[in-house]
């Protein structure tokens, strides 16, 4: 933490909602009069999103390629959107961070965990994320959910061992620091997932506010 401000981060597979779930903290944080920005990886800020694009459309990325462009982009966003905001004091909402890289790039691509946190010391260092929603969903549920949406990027075009991959080492990471974590469980219909993660920030508000 920086200031009083609070950066959180949402997490997830394919498909597990973190864009439904986004407008569901965006009201709890009007709630609690909280200043905050939303943001989003990869990209964030307009370098970022650069490399979002080849990132997502390239025909063809090599597993370390992948890993050190997201920690690139990482890199742009943390400097030019997240510190600044945490030291205005105003909080930070980020779909998607870190932990991103820790499942898709160290578990998907099977580049390991110690090789992204080496990254990981490097890059965030001590910009870490006072509360992470994980939005935790088996693969087969997400990627049915995002079917019907017409093109595919690169990475949700990978097989379902990838996905099987990732999901382990969201859940893995999360176990290394339960208190950080509030795991919805995102295979619920719509109204449940909105009231475990209202449910989950009336738990942690003392702790954050
Ligand atoms: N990546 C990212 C890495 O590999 N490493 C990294 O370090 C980082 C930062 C980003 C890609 O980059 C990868 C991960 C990703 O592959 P993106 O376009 O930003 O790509 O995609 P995602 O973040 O995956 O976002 P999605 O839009 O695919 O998924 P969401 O936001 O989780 O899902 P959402 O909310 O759009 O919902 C999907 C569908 O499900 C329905 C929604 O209506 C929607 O149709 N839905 C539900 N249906 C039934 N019940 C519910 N409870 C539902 N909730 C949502």
């Amino acid at each position: 933490m920086i200031n009083n401000a609070r950066f959180i981060t949402l997490e997830g597979s394919e498909g597990a909602g973190k864009t439904t779930a986004l407008k569901t903290i965006k009201k709890i944080l009007n709630i609690w009069g909280v200043d905050y920005i939303c943001t989003r990886e990869p990209g964030g800020e307009p370098n970022a999103e650069k490399i979002r694009e080849i990132l997502l459309h390239s025909e063809h990325l090599h597993a370390k390629t992948e890993l050190l462009l997201m920690f690139a982009a990482r890199n742009e966003h943390i400097e030019n959107v997240i510190k600044p905001a945490l030291n205005k004091g105003v909080w930070v909402v980020s779909d998607r961070f870190v932990d991103a890289s820790y499942a898709y790039q160290g578990g998907g691509r099977e580049l390991g965990y110690e090789v992204v946190k080496w990254m990981d010391d490097f890059i965030v260092g001590e910009v870490q994320a006072d509360l992470t929603v994980l939005m935790d969903i088996e693969p087969e549920i997400g990627l049915q959910r995002i079917k019907s949406r017409g093109q595919a990027d690169r990475i949700e075009l990978e097989g379902i061992d990838f996905f099987h991959r990732l999901t382990k080492s969201y859940r893995d990471k999360a176990k290394l620091e339960p208190s950080k974590y509030a795991i919805i469980d995102a295979s619920k219909s719509f109204k449940a997932v909105k009231l475990a993660i209202v449910s989950a920030f009336e738990s942690k508000k003392q702790e954050l506010m």
